[in-house]
């Protein structure tokens, strides 16, 4: 069905905020001023950079239509003066994000169209060696990504870092209008507004969003969204180029000087299909506007630019035969060393928990402790969360007493999960080592795309340069009778994130020692504190009973009984490696076998060698775990140990496929008991006899 700006209209008349005649009597007034614009010669760098965004995005956009593209692109033909105004203004300390649309952004800013085309061509002298292709581009200081609105709160923490740590250096963001229906926007606009970054939005409104017209997408009116964040709001359009040059500059002057967000509205119109073949708009319309072309008027009406602009088509195309031929990124390059870090070894040297440094705070205070002293030893590293300022200190006081002494950058946020990792991020990547708190690991979820989509993407997909030491805390598991949304153990979603390490703390020895080399992770970390465990003191194991801990990087722990042969090795982490520590006799007791309890605080990457040493002693596993059984990290170990033909039987034990009810015996039913425990040992010696 062809829907028209017209008939889209006719059917909202109350929110069409005026939408065909916005832009079209944009179009038709700031046409005038456009050839103002193009005729001044002071404009001359602009315009020409309109144009070579023009050529480019004619030259990529016939090579797709030929097949010589792979994937896809977003052409911004219509929308040049966007990106080319913007590089007028930016300042070497500046940063630019943008979207899938982000093409003459990039030349705008860089001025890189070789790299440009170079990357869609996919070989390996693209800007990120042709990984990530036209969506996903990194290169001095601009960065794009495919998620819609994914890369605004990253944007402001790079806003963040440039406030407090470059003399005026701002970050300008481009969105499009379709993007608006994107809750993360309004996210990242109070965050803004409450830390007056420096951070300026465009939000570029084509009027459409892929194949829906807007008055399908957006409600209301665009410009007041800003306003009710207190965020300064301005319009313009990429006709009457004298007030967008204006505008623009305004707005940049605003974060670099008063260090203030703005929120500008570019009215503007792409006259090519969104990607390829997936036009429907009325052809009327896109005429008329196409008639209307700024960069078409400045080809059409001075000899000069219509000159550069044949230079530029030979120039390109002579680029592109060029880069036809250059070489591909090898395979071996990308995935040289999957999981480098990590690498499973053996045999594990163990030593003596008890033999090293304890304490007998309560887990919670070791924590903080622990987190103060990274915030003393590194004067960049951020700690970040809800209601973690003083006096209170966080939901479960991890925090207490830390805004108080680093009041900067210890920074108490607004209920906005995926905002704060955002931001978090964006720290990350300008060297700021930067600790998340996620107040209830149920809420992770909201930050899901910012993990995903950034953290764990970027080192792979810009080409090993941005690394993103990120690490995002959540307090998880069950036994305190939260209920459903406050007691959920997430940790099989979490350890499918590639390039990520998620880490889960137990209170079987100090975090010091379960962490002393983790944090120093590149990439990013999702780390685990557990909610039982905070209140407990470090574990005293019982008198013919030790721990151990291995010599990896991020250690394994062992409980054992001294004087006894293990036939089973049980695997449990988080608050589950407490609770069976704490009751290793009667388990022994009701079981009659000898086992060792191996606790892993890696569970992805995983340490095999810890794991692989007591199996292929014992033969026999048990998996203990709160989540679910099926595709949880109890999983993943049978799986690998399988693959490595060590012979062994299995059991897994697991909370139930159900959300955890709150009432205590419910919430016991719900998760593993001893009774679980000694059932699957039990039943895995019936086997084996
Ligand atoms: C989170 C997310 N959802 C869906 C998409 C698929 N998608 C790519 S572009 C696009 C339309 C974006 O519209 P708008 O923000 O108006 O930008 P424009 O394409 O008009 O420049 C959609 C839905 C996506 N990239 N990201
Ligand atoms: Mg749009």
């Amino acid at each position: 069905m062809a829907v028209s700006l017209i008939e889209a209209i006719s059917d909202r008349p109350a929110t069409d905020g005026g939408l065909i005649s916005t832009a079209r009597i944009a179009a038709q007034h700031g046409f005038d001023a456009a050839l103002r614009f193009i005729e001044e010669p002071k404009n001359r760098a602009e315009v020409e950079c309109a144009l070579r965004i023009r050529v480019v995005e004619n030259a990529l956009y016939d090579l797709f239509g030929r097949g010589k593209l792979h994937g896809t692109i977003h052409t911004c033909i219509g929308q040049e003066f966007s990106g080319a105004i913007l590089g007028k203004y930016l300042r070497q300390h500046d940063y630019v994000t943008s979207n899938h649309r982000c093409h003459g952004h990039f030349i705008g800013a860089t001025g890189n169209w070789r790299g440009l085309v170079d990357e869609l061509l996919g070989n390996q002298h693209g800007v990120c060696a042709g990984i990530g292709s036209s969506q996903h581009l990194w290169a001095d200081n601009f960065m794009s990504n495919g998620q819609q609105g994914g890369l605004l709160p990253v944007a402001a923490g790079i806003a963040l870092d440039r406030k407090t740590r470059v003399e005026g250096g701002v970050v300008i963001s481009f969105i499009g209008e379709g993007t608006l229906g994107e809750g993360i926007v309004y996210e990242t606009l109070n965050l803004d507004a409450l830390w007056d970054l420096p951070h300026v939005i465009v939000c570029e409104n084509n009027f459409y969003s892929q194949s829906t017209a807007q008055a399908f997408s957006v409600a209301g009116t665009i410009a007041e969204r800003a306003a009710g964040f207190g965020v300064a709001s301005a319009s313009a359009n990429t006709w009457d180029l004298p007030a967008f040059d204006r505008t623009l500059k305004t707005a940049i002057d605003r974060a670099r000087s008063d260090r203030q967000p703005t929120f500008l509205v570019l009215t503007t119109y792409r006259l090519n299909p969104h990607s390829k073949g997936d036009d429907q708009r009325d052809r009327k319309e896109v005429e008329w506007f196409a008639a209307r072309d700024p960069a078409k008027l400045a080809i059409d009406s001075f000899a000069h630019f219509a000159a550069k602009s044949r230079e530029f088509e030979e120039e390109v195309a002579d680029y592109v035969a060029l880069a036809a031929d250059k070489p591909l990124l090898s395979p071996t390059h990308y995935f040289p060393d999957q999981r480098p870090r990590f690498e499973a070894r053996a045999p594990s040297v163990w030593t003596a928990v008890d033999s090293l440094p304890g304490s007998d705070l309560r887990h919670v205070q070791q924590l903080n402790i622990h987190y103060r002293d990274h915030l003393e030893t590194d004067p960049n590293a951020y700690f970040i969360g809800e209601d973690i300022a003083d006096p209170y200190g966080g939901a479960f006081k991890v925090a207490k007493g830390l805004s108080t002494a680093f009041p900067t950058r210890v920074r108490t946020t607004p209920i906005s999960e995926a905002a704060i990792v955002g931001i978090g991020i964006g720290l990350a990547t300008c060297g700021h080592r930067s600790f998340v708190e996620i107040m209830f690991g149920d809420f992770i979820t909201y930050a899901f795309d910012q993990i995903i989509n950034n953290a764990s993407k970027f080192f792979h997909m810009y080409n090993r340069r941005v690394d993103c030491p990120i690490v995002i805390r959540a307090a998880m598991g069950g036994r305190r009778g939260y209920g459903p949304t406050h007691s959920q153990s997430l940790e099989r979603f979490l350890i499918g994130i590639d390039n990520c390490c998620t880490l889960s703390l137990n209170s079987l020895a100090s975090p010091d020692l379960q962490l002393k080399r983790g944090l120093a992770l590149p990439g990013p970390v999702v780390l685990l504190e557990n909610k039982i465990d905070y209140a407990a003191k470090t574990y005293v194991a019982p008198c013919g009973v030790t721990v151990d801990v291995d010599d990896a990087a991020i250690p394994t722990l062992r409980v054992r009984f001294s004087n006894a042969t293990p036939t089973v090795t049980l695997i449990a982490y988080g608050g589950m490696a407490r609770f069976i520590a704490d009751r290793l006799i009667d388990i022994f007791e009701a079981s009659d076998v000898v086992f060792d309890l191996i606790v892993p605080i890696s569970l992805s990457p995983l340490n095999l060698a810890p794991i692989i040493e007591s199996v292929s002693a014992t033969g026999q596993l048990v998996t203990i775990e709160e989540g679910p059984a099926f595709g949880s990290v109890g999983a993943e170990i049978v799986a690998q140990l399988q693959e490595r033909d060590i012979g062994f039987r299995a059991r897994r034990v697991g909370g139930k496929e159900a959300p955890i009810p709150s009432p205590p015996h419910l919430e016991t039913a719900a998760l593993p008991s001893i009774q679980d425990i000694c059932d699957a040992l039990i039943a895995l010696g019936k086997a084996d006899a």
